[in-house]
Order: structure tokens, then C-alpha cells, then sequence
């Protein structure tokens, strides 16, 4: 029999720390499933709870092995968190689960669970998304009820933690199979041309946005009116699945989200072509906001020696 030891970053068990059994050696099973790696490159702080710094943590296990514990790291809302420096290695295995804590060591209670993600190579294929929501045997072997299963093991996954009810956090990471030579590059070109701002949440706002985690452009003074056209342009190499936020830049280190527009980039996007997003928010920040991008997609071209071109 297994057993999942979650241990405090101290390598003790805390009572909140579950220690759990597998109720079934099956589960283990490996046959029909690929190798999967996994990178992780970025965690992203959304929306701490009542703290203006929270300290989240990662616990990973790999083919049911003990977890290792990653973190904890101070975190307030709008950061990110290069993974990729900070673990500095992949993870390889039949299924991976990376687990998301927030440590509160002087609440009795323990600390906070933000749910996980179980990422499995699977040697079906799950119809044309390749991303796939759990049949019951998944559900029993993600016991830790971690509700995504991934089956087609390569690309860019973005997964918000929890993954249900208030965003917290997002974890960015790539995966590949076996079969792969590599972790694919993103395959995409976005090129962020203006934003307008039609109303401002304060006197003046200090905006910035992010792309898939990363800060590409700002922050920015912008009052009610305010237009800006990104000069230098911005453009980013991203994958199918990407996230464009517009956040507001705050003194008290509790920086706002004004919004997210998630992508899913496939056959029916129209490339090349102008588009534009309104993010605005009024609910659960002091006065409302509201602004529009203007952006534009188009495909990466491919260079004959390097892959592909730059965007
Ligand atoms: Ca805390
Ligand atoms: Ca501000
Ligand atoms: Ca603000």
C-alpha cells in the first residue's frame, strides 16, 4: 500500500496535513499510459483571501511516490512566480499530481488547500480538444480530488487553482510525452496594439497587463479618456490556450483585476484581422473600471533553420 505523506517544509507532519492511503493498488496501474513530462514555469497570485501576502506552497508527487514539498514563497495579488527557476527541474512519470497549499501557521486550523491537478499520458486520444474532464476511474484515481486530467500529454495548460469557485491562483505549466523531442513552442504571434480607457477606477489608474503569467506591458497612468497605442508594439510569441490580463497597480500592494480574456485559439479564430476586449470590473473593488484593448493574433511563420520565426 501506498501512502501519500504530505510533510510540512520543516519535513514535520502537521495535524492539517493529510496522510492518506490508496484504497486501491490498481491504481498505480501503468499499462496503456505514456511517460509525461512535465515544466512548470509560472504560479500566479489572483486573489489572496483576507492577507495582503500569502505563502503558497506546491506539493508534487510522481507515480504515487512521497510528495515533495516546493515553497513556501511570499505572494501578493498580480505576482508571478518563475517555477522554472525556482524548482529548476522537470518531473517525469505515468501521473503527476502537483497540489496547491497556503501555509497559515498561526490559525490552529491549518493550513488552506487550493486543490491540484493530476496530469496522466494516456495512450487514447479524447477526441479533437485533447483536453479531457474526468470519466469515473479518473475520478478514483485523483484522489485527491484534483478534477483535471490531462490525456493529451503535450503542450501549454493553464489551471486555475481551485479550480472551482474564486481563481486564487494560476499555474502555468508545458507538458510533452515520451515521443516528443521537446516541449513545444508557442505556435502564435499576439501583438497588443491600444488601450482606451472609458472609465478609471481612481483619479488615475496604473495599469499594466499580463500574458500567460508575464508582465509585457507597464504600468501606465491612464484617466477616464486616456488612450494609449503600444509604441514600442508588444508582440509575444503564445500558445493556443493563452490568458491576457489588464491589472491596476496598487500602493497597498494589493494590485486589481480588472479582467481576463482567455483564448482558445483554433480553426474558427480569425487571424490578422483587429479585435478588441473590454475588461471591466465593478464588483469587489472600489469603483468601477472599465477599458478596451485592441489586439491582434495572426500564426507564427516558420524559419527554415530555427523553427519558427520571431513574432
Ligand atoms: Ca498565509
Ligand atoms: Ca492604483
Ligand atoms: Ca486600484
Amino acid at each position: 500500500m501506498v501512502i501519500f505523506r504530505v510533510s510540512g517544509r520543516d519535513g514535520s507532519f502537521s495535524a492539517h496535513q493529510e496522510v492518506r492511503d490508496y484504497p486501491d493498488p490498481d491504481m498505480r496501474r501503468t499499462e496503456g499510459r505514456h511517460m509525461v513530462e512535465v515544466k512548470l514555469r509560472i504560479l500566479e497570485c489572483i486573489d489572496t483571501k483576507g492577507e495582503r501576502e500569502e505563502e503558497p506552497y506546491l506539493c508534487i508527487s510522481v507515480d504515487g511516490s512521497d510528495l515533495a514539498t516546493w515553497g513556501p514563497w511570499d505572494m501578493r495579488q498580480g505576482d508571478s512566480l518563475n517555477l522554472n527557476d525556482k524548482i529548476g527541474r522537470t518531473f517525469e512519470g505515468h501521473d503527476i499530481f502537483i497540489g496547491l497549499f497556503e501555509e497559515d501557521p498561526g490559525r490552529g486550523g491549518g493550513d488552506e488547500r487550493y486543490d491540484g491537478v493530476h496530469i496522466v499520458g494516456h495512450e487514447h486520444s479524447v477526441g479533437e480538444s485533447g483536453f479531457h474532464r474526468v470519466t469515473e476511474e479518473d475520478e478514483r484515481m485523483a484522489h485527491f480530488d484534483a478534477r483535471a486530467v490531462i490525456l493529451q500529454p503535450h503542450g501549454r495548460y493553464i489551471v486555475d487553482l481551485p479550480q472551482h469557485g474564486t481563481t486564487r491562483y494560476k499555474l502555468y505549466f508545458d507538458t510533452r510525452s515520451d515521443t516528443m523531442a521537446d516541449f513545444l513552442p508557442p505556435s502564435y504571434c499576439l501583438e497588443l496594439v491600444s488601450l482606451r480607457c472609458r472609465d478609471a477606477q481612481q483619479y488615475a489608474d496604473h495599469v499594466y497587463i499580463k500574458v500567460n503569467g508575464e508582465r509585457v506591458w507597464g504600468p501606465h497612468r491612464m484617466r477616464t479618456g486616456s488612450y494609449l497605442r503600444m509604441d514600442p508594439a508588444v508582440n509575444i510569441p503564445i500558445y493556443a490556450d493563452t490568458s491576457i490580463q489588464l491589472w491596476e497597480e496598487d500602493e497597498d500592494g494589493r494590485d486589481d483585476l480588472f479582467g481576463e480574456l482567455r483564448l482558445q485559439l483554433g480553426d474558427d479564430f480569425v487571424y490578422r484581422g483587429l479585435s478588441h476586449q473590454t475588461f471591466s470590473r465593478d464588483r469587489g473593488i472600489s469603483g468601477s473600471a472599465n477599458y478596451i484593448l485592441l489586439y491582434r493574433v495572426r500564426e507564427r511563420l516558420l524559419d527554415d533553420t530555427t523553427g519558427f520565426a520571431r513574432c
